[in-house]
């Protein structure tokens, strides 16, 4: 099999946002094809790897990705026509080096991580594996598993108006023995959820990741929703059903390393901030807590991990960004014990695999997660059983973006004997650190 690379053609699409982002076909000399779309976020960290937009007023109001798409069918093809697709690491490693910043800002990561993923899926064509199979090889993993999933219900934030203070209230299903039945109970708790709020007169619209957004003044009052809404679904609160909270802390900064908490009209100090946190993790059934503090806030994410480290996940996403350096950062320093893995904030899928590795060699949960701005590209759903992070984030049980994930994983449960992470991913949690 000739698995060298024939031709390499990206295009603007648009995302979930109605905004433009890269799409990538590569196809290889024996005819395999694999195309792969660019995600975007919203409530992003400033370390991420660099998004090319082309600053047009007149398109899409300066969001285009025209010179991005330019660059994938200019410079990325020249270099790597005629290149062996099945050697992903080399490929990722001259994408990086032919951009030359370390934040891929001159070619844009939105280009570098469309051509990576689009390889990764031709060479799964050409060795007829399914992509989770692909990226099980690549990442040196022998036991891909089916994650838990985290599912968005509310919204706030940057992701709903800044409708309430907090970003996301996820519903994760720790009970549940499968993949299949993990959907089929957040989902009755996404519908539970809708139900309250309509008769509340609260509305019902759907927030960017298709949760709701009912525009509470505290997240308490979020809390108390969420229990609700597990409670009528028929779930008990903390034995079948967990909450999940991204308080994307980084978005709410204040000047003084504060925060504002503006629709509770109040300014928290950082130390505030792990009160409170406090406060709801003694009070509801909280598992996990992202973002819990600002993205630069190193001093003081020790001490929000000295005091909730040993009884829930803290996923460090602004914090982190997917970056090597950061996640390494944050072990030496004990900050967080967890880590948010987009594959956008890296910029390549080996970079993004070596960030999966040093979590786990660390000891620290890996969430594989979309972003707010999606598309209906699945690839993130393979990329969580082949690594077998055991965790993984879309969104809320709404809208095609986010369903071609959850779709996905469903087909691949059917297709694998991969074990589903259950509660075990959780547990870890409690019982490892105590
Ligand atoms: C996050 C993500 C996904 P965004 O903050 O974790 O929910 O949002 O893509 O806007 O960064
Ligand atoms: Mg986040």
């Amino acid at each position: 099999m000739n698995t060298s690379i024939r031709t390499i053609r990206a295009r603007q699409i648009l995302d979930s946002r109605g905004r433009p982002t890269v799409e990538v076909d590569v196809e290889l000399e024996d005819g395999s094809l694999g195309r792969a779309s660019v995600p975007s976020g919203a409530s992003t960290g400033a370390s991420e790897a660099h998004e090319l937009r082309d600053g047009d007023p007149a398109a899409y109001a300066g969001l285009g990705v025209k010179k991005a798409v330019a660059n994938v069918n200019g410079e990325l093809a020249r270099a790597l026509i005629g290149f062996d697709a099945m050697d992903q690491a080399e490929a990722d490693r001259r994408l990086r080096e032919i951009d030359g910043t370390p934040n891929l800002s001159r070619i844009g990561a939105n280009a570098i991580l469309g051509v990576s993923l689009a390889l990764c899926r031709a060479s799964a064509a050409s060795s007829r594996q399914a992509l989770h199979e692909r990226i099980a090889v690549l990442a040196g993993c022998r036991r891909p598993v089916m994650p838990m999933p985290m599912v968005n219900i509310l919204s706030g934030g940057l992701h709903a108006g800044r409708g309430m203070d907090v970003q996301d209230f996820l519903a994760v299903p720790v009970a549940a023995k499968s993949i299949e039945e993990a959907i089929a109970q957040v989902a009755k708790v996404r519908s539970a959820a809708g139900e309250l709020m309509a008769e509340r007169g609260l509305p019902t619209l759907l927030a960017d990741e298709g949760g709701l957004s009912p525009g509470f003044r505290t997240g308490r009052d979020a809390l108390l929703l969420m229990v609700e809404a597990f409670s009528r679904a028929g779930f008990r609160p903390g034995v079948d059903m967990s909450i999940a909270i991204d308080v994307a802390a980084s978005s709410l900064k204040a000047h003084g390393g504060r925060y504002a908490l503006s629709r509770e009209g109040r300014v928290a100090t950082a130390h505030e901030m792990v009160s409170m946190l406090g406060e709801w993790v003694a009070e509801f059934p909280v598992c996990s807590i992202e973002d819990g503090l600002d993205e630069e806030a190193w001093g003081d994410w020790e001490l929000l991990t000295s005091k909730l480290g040993s009884r829930v996940q803290l996923v460090g996403d602004d914090l982190f960004t997917t970056n090597f350096e950061r996640l390494q950062r944050g072990v030496e320093s004990k900050v967080a014990n967890g880590i948010l893995v987009k594959v956008n904030q890296n910029g390549t899928l080996t970079g993004t695999l070596q960030v999966i590795a040093r979590a786990r060699e660390a000891g620290y949960a890996a969430v594989i997660s979309a972003r707010s701005g999606e598309t209906e590209d699945s690839f993130i759903a393979d990329l969580s059983v082949g690594t077998g992070a055991g965790h993984i984030k879309i969104g809320s049980v709404r809208c095609s973006d986010r369903l071609a994930k959850y779709n996905q994983l469903l087909r691949i449960e059917e297709s694998t004997h991969a074990p589903f992470a259950e509660m075990s991913a959780y547990q870890a949690w409690n019982g490892d650190r105590e």
